[in-house]
């Protein structure tokens, strides 16, 4: 990796620094929330005053890892910021882009001092190496894990909290510990995290075996009409709008996780699954097996994502934006 400044850098720098902003990507999944959350309770540890601000709301599933609130861009806590008040670094976590902050670039001049340094710290191999600090290392399975690396720099314990932060990163950013990415790393980072006090078994409870009996009836309407493509070893699976809201009637339903049931199909090496966002828009998750690298397939469409899980949003109509993606799946299929 090339660009990339060390964990001593960021060390050195927050020497200079009492006010510290933090945020992440919108839509924020898994590795995002604990990140982020982990990344404070870790500042604050080295005595550094610390505030996570996100664009979007923290998905249900994800809520019981909040120690404390996290703010919004409208949040009256960043109102008026006396001089004093201002943050002297801003920390991106996870996000690829600096765009994918979302509405949170908006208000950064309020909320800063002059001179705030940007650290971008991520995982994402498309990272565009954004900011003035850059820990971008892609071949670690989950932020969280640079997270926990800066945490030993830094000479911090992990507290119990901010262990079960992290590990609930690193367990949906390896598909608990079952995607490509699953490495020695990722699990030694894990076992340090559970010997620092995280619960494995109520993390997976809390995120994975509480959803509404609704996603289950919707899931299984979906299961119903997947669709194998190229002699099998494409798997496609859409969800429309009206779909949706016969099942969720206010609209909002967490689709997290859906997609990787289009690569459990035997003999499947690419999944789809697309799922309409308005009025004609979609988003396409796709997740592969084995040598297909599905962010390279979701490149042509303006996406990005990792090796095995990857998305792009698309416009047309849903027969559309189907045919597009499953055609260009097919020119990766050796
Ligand atoms: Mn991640």
């Amino acid at each position: 990796m090339t660009h990339n400044n060390s964990m001593k850098t960021l060390q050195r720098a927050l020497e200079d620094v009492d006010r510290i902003l933090i945020s992440t990507h919108v839509n924020p999944d898994g590795d995002a929330v604990g990140s982020v959350l982990g990344l404070r309770g870790i500042l604050e540890s080295a005595g550094k005053q610390s505030e996570v601000v996100i664009s979007d709301t923290i998905t249900k599933k994800y809520k019981f890892l909040m120690d404390r609130p996290v703010l919004r861009p409208d949040s009256p806590e960043l109102e008026n910021l006396e001089e004093a008040e201002r943050f002297q670094m801003v920390i991106f976590v996870d996000a690829s882009e600096r765009e994918r902050a979302g509405d949170v670039l908006d208000h950064l001049d309020r909320w800063m001092s002059p001179g705030a340094l940007e650290v971008n710290i991520d995982h994402h191999v498309s990272n565009d190496i954004f900011g003035d600090i850059v820990i971008v290392d892609p071949e670690r399975a989950s932020t969280a894990e640079l997270v926990l690396q800066l945490a030993g720099t830094l000479g911090v314990d992990i507290s119990p909290v901010v262990a079960d932060q992290l590990f609930a990163a690193i367990l949906t950013d390896t598909g608990r510990f079952q995607f490509g990415n699953t490495d020695s790393h990722s699990l030694q980072a894990a076992a340090q995290l559970v010997a620092a006090g995280a619960d494995p078994s109520t993390i997976a409870q809390r995120i994975y075996l509480e959803r509404p009996a609704s996603f289950y009836r919707l899931l299984g309407n979906l299961l119903s009409s997947i669709e194998l493509r190229h002699d099998g070893r494409t798997c496609v699976m859409t969800m429309t709008s009206d779909l949706i809201a016969a099942y969720f009637p206010d609209g909002h339903m967490d689709s997290e996780g859906i997609v990787d049931f289009t690569v459990q199909v035997e003999g499947v090496e690419v999944g789809v699954f697309i799922r309409q966002t308005g009025d004609g828009t979609f988003r396409a998750s796709l997740r592969s097996r084995g040598e297909i690298d599905v962010r390279v397939i979701v490149e042509a469409f303006g996406g990005g994502g990792h090796e095995n899980a990857a998305g792009c949003g698309m416009e047309g109509s849903l027969n559309d934006v189907k045919e597009r993606i499953v055609s260009e799946v097919k020119n990766w299929l050796k």
